[in-house]
């Protein structure tokens, strides 16, 4: 039995992946969601695992199973690829996120659908495809334990073609329920986790002296972290993960996972108005926190990638340079701008079904508006978004931000990292023509127009020397 696991990626992404930054390597990582399944796969079954972001999909292959896996705004990728093997007589089973929170849509592109993980349920699959007796939907009754994991088996992958193929994960789920984030809509709010000495011989065996923790929050059990970190001091090696800045709580934990190797978190700070943060359930995101927590963070030689949202009930067209001002005072070392993306699943989603605007999934990447924002257009806040994202990135922000955190303790641990996720990051503005304009800039240079127009009414016409001046105050 053949069996192919298929990572989607639409044009846009494609052209990223195809780009030769980095040695002709893209900055993408892990792959974990296929080739954890490819792990389940029972022994004698032949696997192989295609990403389409930097490979072509062999459409003619002779394989008996497909898998695909995907995220929303790739679902229609996903089935357009399910279509081409389904109309080939090849069974197609669709899973990961986007299946597991829409199965019922999901089922109409493909034989079957995995809700949920695929640990447990996988060689049932493969069994029940094996002998044509697929069912329309699987998932496992209770969420499936991480002890003992199977090793994941990355030589699937065309390694020389990532930034890094180590990535490892410890935890799965977040125990807190933001109400736009899917991780919450899948796990349900919470967090189960692999057995600390299991995790530590995969960090110890993977080949390679960085890595990334592709967890979603993974200090959010400060008593199963504060294990983990401790067992990692020995492994002496640097990783990145993810987490909310609520780490920053407490220093000594903070000093520890430093000497355990953390040089990089990403943080959801996602907006600077309390307000927002009450909006989404996130309060406890503290914004008067923000700038020690930092402090913190890289006076222990941690570099902190910051995850941004525009588009929140509260943001007005001013939120954009605030926003910048604020990234930039806070000496924020990278940042993924995204715009609120109601995902189906979430919370928000339902609280923003009757102002959504756009219904063609592939547009939930987080960087297009689907929905009607509360304060502002559909454009403004587009536009914004584009607007910081480039201006974050101009080469001269990135070169700031170099010369200080160069000057940071611990500052050269971070360099490779900070510089790839920087450039990255400026590559991809690049290729996608992200640039944007400032729509609170617009409507000052509007309201200044404007001011100019009500002055004129109070000095006498003839007091006017100057007509092109005029003129624009006409216009405005
Ligand atoms: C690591 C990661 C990345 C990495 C690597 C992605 C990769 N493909 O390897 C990077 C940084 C590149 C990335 C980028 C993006 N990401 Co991302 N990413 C993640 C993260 C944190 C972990 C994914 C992972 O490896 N999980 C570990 C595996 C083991 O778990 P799993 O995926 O759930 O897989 C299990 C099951 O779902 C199931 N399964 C999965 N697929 C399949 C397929 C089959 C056939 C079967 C049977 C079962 C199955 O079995 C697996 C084992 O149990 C997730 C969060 C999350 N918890 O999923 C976000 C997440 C998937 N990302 C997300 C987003 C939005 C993005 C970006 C669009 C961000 C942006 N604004 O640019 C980009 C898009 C990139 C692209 N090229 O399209 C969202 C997707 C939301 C949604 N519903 O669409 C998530 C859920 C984060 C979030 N909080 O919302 N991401
Ligand atoms: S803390 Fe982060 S991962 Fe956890 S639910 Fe909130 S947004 Fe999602």
């Amino acid at each position: 039995m053949r069996v192919m696991l298929i990572a989607p990626a639409d044009g846009k992404w494609r052209k990223v992946g195809r780009r030769s930054f980095f040695n002709g390597r893209t900055f993408r990582f892990s792959l974990l969601s296929l080739l954890s399944v490819a792990a389940e796969t029972p022994a004698g079954v032949d696997v192989s695992v295609v990403d389409e972001q930097i490979e072509d999909i062999p459409w003619d292959a002779g394989v008996d199973l497909v898998g695909i896996t995907c995220m929303t705004a790739l679902a229609p990728r996903a089935y357009e690829i399910a279509a081409h093997f389904r109309r080939r007589g090849i069974p197609v089973v669709l899973g990961g996120v986007h299946a597991t929170l829409c199965p019922d849509e999901a089922g109409q592109h493909a034989d079957a659908v995995v809700v949920g993980d695929a640990e447990g349920i996988w060689h049932r699959v493969v069994a029940d495809a094996c002998a044509s007796e697929l069912k329309k939907e699987y998932r496992n009754p209770t969420a499936p334990s991480l002890t003992n994991l199977k090793p994941v088996p990355r030589h699937l992958l065309k390694g020389d073609r990532y930034a890094t193929v180590a990535a490892i994960q410890a935890t799965r789920g977040c125990p807190h329920t933001c109400s736009f984030c899917s991780v919450s809509a899948f796990h349900g709010g919470r967090q189960r986790q692999r057995p600390v000495e299991d995790v530590v011989r995969e960090a110890e065996t993977i080949g390679s002296d960085f890595f990334i923790f592709v967890d979603d929050n993974l200090t959010a059990d400060r008593d199963y972290a504060r294990r983990l970190m401790e067992a990692m001091i020995p492994v002496g090696k640097k990783w990145i993960t993810q987490s909310t800045l609520a780490v920053a709580d407490d220093p000594g934990f903070v000093q520890l996972a430093a000497r355990a190797g953390c040089i990089g978190l990403f943080v959801g700070l996602e907006t600077f108005n309390g307000s927002n943060l009450e909006s989404v359930d996130k309060t406890f995101n503290k914004v008067e926190e923000y700038k020690r927590a930092i402090r913190l963070l890289h006076d222990n030689g941690i570099g902190v990638e910051a995850g941004i949202v525009l588009g929140f009930e509260g943001d007005r067209p001013e939120v954009f340079r605030r926003t910048l001002k604020m990234l930039d005072d806070l000496h924020i070392d990278a940042v993924q701008v995204s715009i609120l993306t109601p995902i189906p699943g979430t919370e928000t989603y339902s609280s923003t079904w009757h102002r959504l605007r756009d219904h063609d999934w592939s547009h939930y990447d987080f960087h297009r508006v689907v929905f009607q924002p509360k304060h502002m257009t559909i454009d403004q806040l587009q536009q914004g978004h584009d607007w910081i994202t480039h201006e974050f990135y101009r080469p001269w922000r990135i070169a700031r931000r170099f010369v200080r955190h160069a000057l940071r303790p611990g500052g050269s641990g971070t360099t490779k990292y900070l510089a790839a996720i920087n450039m990255a990051y400026w590559g991809r503005i690049r290729t996608w023509g992200i640039k944007g304009k400032d729509p609170a800039a617009a409507k000052n240079a509007g309201e200044h127009v404007r001011g100019l127009t009500s002055l004129r009414r109070l000095i006498p016409r003839r007091a006017w020397p100057c007509a092109p001046l005029r003129s624009r105050g006409r216009a405005g």
